[in-house]
């Protein structure tokens, strides 16, 4: 069974060194209205606890997965593969190749599992909250309403 609590976002990250950028998606989620929660786990150092956490994703209540990742970036692309909630991913820069390698990685989803990918970084991080906003502004007319305000206000924080 589903625990709706109102709107819901699963900020997912690859690493501890994600957060400083990830967690700018924080204050975009907060003005919309959006409950979420934050969590640190590698697609690659932490397979099995990822598996629980996406599986128990839809039943804990969450409409959409925001994923950060840098380096090969698998985490978005694996967490897309194991649930039918909608997945934002957020390439991350810091390594040799500036988030050029996430962002294909990311991107460069097979046909039939799709991540939506956001931009490089820092504004991907907070365009994922806000992507996040449009895509469940279709289920809640309250977080539309905060999206028209938040266009005229010049679409920043
Ligand atoms: C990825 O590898 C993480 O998302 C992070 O961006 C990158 C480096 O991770 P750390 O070595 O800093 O833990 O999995």
């Amino acid at each position: 069974m589903t625990n709706r609590t109102g709107p819901k976002v699963l900020v997912l990250m690859g690493s501890t060194s994600d957060m400083p950028v990830m967690e700018k998606a924080g204050p975009f989620l907060d003005y919309f209205g959006i409950t979420y929660d934050m969590q640190v786990i590698s697609a690659h150092r932490n397979a099995a606890k990822l598996d629980a956490v996406v599986a128990a994703a839809e039943s804990d209540g969450y409409d959409v997965i925001i994923a950060g990742a840098g380096m090969a970036a698998a985490l978005p692309g694996v967490v897309a593969a194991k649930t039918i909630l909608p997945v934002i991913g957020v390439p991350l820069e810091g390594s040799a190749l500036n988030g050029v390698d996430a962002l294909y990685s990311i991107v460069q989803m097979p046909p039939g599992i799709p991540v939506a990918t956001v931009a490089i970084g820092s504004a991907g991080a907070k365009n994922s909250a806000v992507l996040a906003a449009h895509i469940m502004g279709a289920s809640y007319p309250e977080i539309r309403e905060k999206l028209r305000t938040f266009r005229e206000q010049g679409a920043k924080l």
